[in-house]
């Protein structure tokens, strides 16, 4: 489907919903921002709902303090749902009924559609190239919040320009945003690199506890009870096993994390075609086969590597 139905549908009515799928990603975020700012512009009234992300990581975007909850007893003609594949992933399901038209525009393969208008484009990087063209065939005016919005899409989707859903178009659509602002090395530092001084604490102690089993092929992280319970919060896990993935050779990475006593919390990665997702199946958890992972309970901590050393036939 065209895009010329969603933008008659903008034309003919003046109050937007605009949601996302829960817990909200740059490309959520982005996304939503950018349309609602574009909305705006051009004289329309517009309602966010979905959660409103922690810490300053996003703070660059100021539209996110209107994400209020005002939307609540509203009803309305017109709700965009984006970067949600399905229902069940959106903030919140019932927020379709509070709306007459549903608009779902997102780029995952995996897309239901849901909407009364669905625009899919599994070829777009993010939801954020989609966006992107829907404001400039509605010929609205770019400013500097709306194309930092587009460029938090595309760069949190993509890695930083990294993955293998880049194209020709991601690059050119970033081009055409430059027009717009030049902040956007700012946006990357504080997306990318900045790090807090307990991160690299945790990620130095890590680091310090990977080894190589069969064969050098896995690399394995195991935190222990005590070593968890130096760090806060959880959250600052991510992202620790990426240094055991990415080691020269290695073509599993599984970090086990012991979460209470003989119960562990098993992440697993891979680099080649072996499926990590029937590995962590096997120990009842799920994923897909580049990621994947599970809990395994009442077990010690040499009888689960076994397992999983076993279950790890590369
Ligand atoms: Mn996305």
């Amino acid at each position: 489907m065209g895009m010329n139905k969603i933008i008659q549908t903008v034309n003919n009515n003046r109050s937007f919903l605009i949601s996302t799928h829960k817990s909200p990603d740059g490309d959520a975020l982005g996304s939503s921002i950018a349309l609602g700012l574009a909305l705006k512009k051009i004289g329309k009234e517009v309602f966010y709902a979905f959660e409103k992300p922690g810490g300053g990581k996003f703070s660059f975007l100021n539209e996110l303090n209107e994400v209020n909850g005002s939307y609540m007893d509203k009803k309305f003609p017109v709700g965009f749902f984006l970067d949600s594949s399905d229902q069940d992933h959106l903030y919140d399901a019932k927020l379709l009924e509070k709306c007459k038209i549903k608009i779902n525009m997102d780029h995952h393969v995996s897309n239901n559609g849901y909407g009364d208008l669905n625009y899919l484009d599994v070829n777009a990087s993010a939801t954020g190239e989609i966006i992107f063209a829907l404001i400039e065939e509605m010929d609205i005016e770019f400013d500097e919040e709306m194309a930092l919005a587009i460029y938090t899409a595309i760069v949190s989707d993509t890695g930083n320009f990294k993955y293998s859903n880049v194209t020709y178009r991601t690059h050119e659509i970033a081009g055409k945003l430059y027009k717009y602002s030049n902040k956007y090395w700012e946006i990357n530092r504080k997306l990318f690199d900045e790090i807090s001084f307990e991160k690299v604490q945790i990620i130095g102690h890590a680091l310090g506890k990977i080894s190589l089993i069969k064969n050098d092929k896995v690399a394995l992280i195991h935190l222990t009870l005590e070593d968890l319970k130096k760090f806060s919060d959880d959250t600052d896990m991510e992202g620790i096993i990426n240094y055991a993935r990415d080691i020269i050779g290695v073509e599993v990475a599984v970090l086990v994390k012991e979460t209470s006593p003989d119960t562990f919390k098993i992440s697993l990665r891979s680099n080649t075609d072996f499926d990590v997702s029937k590995v962590a199946i096997h120990f009842n958890g799920g994923g897909h086969s580049k990621a994947a992972g599970c809990t395994v309970r009442d077990i010690k901590f040499d009888d689960l590597l076994n397992r999983l050393e076993n279950q790890l036939t590369l």
